[in-house]
């Protein structure tokens, strides 16, 4: 061939590399494949800075305090605003070690996770002089171990052959043994705080909150089904019966009770600190466990939510018995409710709260405790932020509901605000003051569980490709398996399509937030309807306003244009 031949089919090849090139870099699939393989190596790095730290300097203790390297046991101090009680012999229970257990095999490390479940089966015990919340204790300990089992057993052989002997079962029912005597009260309603080698302590408190009693059914239930042994299902099935009767006329709950008397303490509540995971869980049980009693509950709570609570994106707390609303605060728990809204299907409610929830977010650099939404300002002292999950959490599940690749990039900026803020050499520490961005010296061990997890699922979910799983409020993956349905939710079932549609926009029916009128603040009950009014004509002509229905996210009435179609918005 000549030089000049040569010369040509050099060129030619370099073209069609160029070309090739160009197009993968203007092909949007290819941007964000590249994306989500930088992204998640981002928070895989995230991960073992954070892990690897703890197991430096802070292991078999609970936690890690990222700026002094060393370590805390504050298991007992978990919810303990006090410190009451606080143990003088307790040598922490590895609780990190736990809560990273399922995130390690999301990340494909089945050799670090079996050194781990080695590490607790011969060393962990629950025989301690330890006070602990039991809400805390329960998802946190319970949840992390049951799940962890679950993973270790299931299809996948993830454990060298036949090493692995239920160990974390064990360890898990020896636990949930421990906290039964909790429920030993005339309501059934559990105390908030249990000994774990002692039960109840004498004269111990009998206030506990609504989540703290009505948020134990996944973990005692799976234990339960896990062992053959129904005591623990039983006891929170009890626990959350009693609960849902103490509701109001209104279908709202306060934030605290009394577990003797079963008077309630706090009537005024929300969706956020306090009662947040209550509501998860009935949606989750239901998924989990095939029972309708815990949709039906779940239904009238959560239409009780959207009508007295919501106001636009935002949730107030309100009076559970007269619904007046009480706070107008953001508080950073809240921020979960998105992702609650996708798995039964409100997509559009779910997508306007997260807008808000991230310019929060963007415009502190990470979300604050609690926002005065009615004096657009910070809280006077709870300005902090401990690295806490929740927006992170409702990403992952917007963006797997409708693959919008904007929530990859709200994934990037909280990747990018938690390294830019709150990486320090010794882990992750809390931010103490959002305004100053002062750390605190403590890396939560729902960082692992639930913060780099949701994260990192945001950008590979390769985890969940055979097999559906819910994730307990902590972030522990538990698998939905036909044999503890008490019936296949119909919503898993293709067979009745129309069903599933009408059950999946059964609460797409947005409820018009119940107004006050600005003078007497009393309810108006003429705004007090579900929203969501279909146009009369299926295919959104329309001759006059008449025939257009109420627009469900917004609540307002819809006009008929000049040129006949439904969809402009008088602002009523
Ligand atoms: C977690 O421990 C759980 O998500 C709990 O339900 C409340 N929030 C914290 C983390 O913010």
């Amino acid at each position: 061939m000549s030089n000049h031949h040569w010369r040509t089919w050099v060129l030619i090849i370099f073209v069609i590399f160029a070309a090739i090139f160009n197009l993968s870099q203007s092909d949007p699939d290819s941007h964000h494949f590249r994306k989500k393989i930088l992204m998640k190596e981002k928070v895989r790095r995230m991960f073992y800075h954070a892990y690897d730290n703890y197991m430096k300097y802070a292991f078999p203790h609970d936690e890690l305090k990222p700026l002094t390297k060393t370590f805390t046991d504050s298991l007992s101090e978990l919810g303990n605003l006090r410190l009451e009680h606080l143990p003088q012999n307790y040598n922490g229970s590895a609780l990190t070690l736990i809560e990273s257990l399922s995130s390690l095999l999301i990340l494909g490390n089945n050799t670090e996770f079996e050194r781990g479940v080695s590490w607790l089966s011969e060393n962990l015990s629950f025989d301690v002089d330890a006070r602990v919340n039991l809400f805390e204790c329960n998802i946190r300990v319970l949840g992390g171990l049951v799940s962890a089992h679950m993973l270790a057993i299931d299809s996948r052989n993830r454990f060298s052959q036949g090493t692995y002997k239920n160990e974390l079962l064990i360890l898990a029912e020896d636990l949930g043994r421990r906290l039964l005597p909790a429920f030993g009260t005339p309501t059934g309603l559990p105390y908030a705080w249990i000994n774990l080698k002692y039960g109840v302590m004498a004269n111990e408190t009998t206030e506990t909150s609504t989540s703290c009693s009505g948020s134990l059914i996944l973990e005692m239930g799976a234990l339960s089904r896990l062992t053959g042994d129904p005591q623990f299902e039983d006891a929170a099935l009890r626990a959350l019966r009693k609960l849902w009767s103490l509701r109001s006329s209104m279908n709202l709950l306060g934030t605290t009770v009394d577990v003797v008397s079963g008077k309630w303490i706090e009537y005024s509540s929300g969706i956020g600190a306090g009662v947040d995971s209550f509501y998860e869980y009935l949606v989750k049980a239901y998924i989990l466990f095939g029972k309708e009693e815990y949709w039906r509950m779940f239904q009238s709570a959560y239409v009780a939510v959207q009508k007295y609570f919501r106001h636009g994106p935002w949730y107030h707390e309100a009076d559970m018995r007269t619904g007046h609303a009480t706070y107008w605060q953001l508080t950073s728990l809240q921020a979960f409710w998105p992702g609650l809204q996708v798995l039964v299907g409100d997509i559009a409610a779910a997508n306007s709260s997260h807008r808000e929830f991230v310019k929060v977010w963007e415009r502190f650099g990470v979300l604050p405790e609690r926002y005065l939404l009615d004096h657009q300002m910070l809280h006077p002292t709870e300005k902090y932020y401990p690295l806490r999950p929740e927006l992170a959490e409702s990403t992952f599940y917007l963006y797997q509901a409708t693959k919008d690749p904007w929530y990859l990039e709200v994934g990037e900026s909280i990747t990018d605000s938690l390294n830019l803020y709150t990486k320090v050499d010794g882990g992750f520490a809390s931010v103490r003051d959002v305004s100053t961005m002062v750390l605190e010296d403590h890396q939560h061990s729902f960082f692992l569980s639930e913060t780099c997890k949701y994260l990192y699922l945001l950008y590979d979910d390769s985890f969940l490709v055979d097999q559906n799983y819910v994730f307990t409020t902590e972030g522990h993956p538990l698998p939905v398996l036909s044999a503890w349905q008490d019936r296949l939710p119909e919503v898993y079932t293709s067979a009745n399509y129309t069903f599933i549609q009408r059950r999946a926009s059964a609460m797409s029916l947005q409820i018009c937030p119940a107004m006050t009128s600005s003078t007497s603040r009393e309810v108006d009950e003429k705004h007090e309807s579900a929203c969501h009014i279909c146009d009369t004509r299926r295919d959104h002509r329309c001759l006059t306003d008449e025939d257009c229905g109420v627009d469900a996210t917004t609540c307002r009435r819809r006009s008929c244009s000049i040129a006949g179609f439904c969809g402009l918005w008088l602002y009523l």
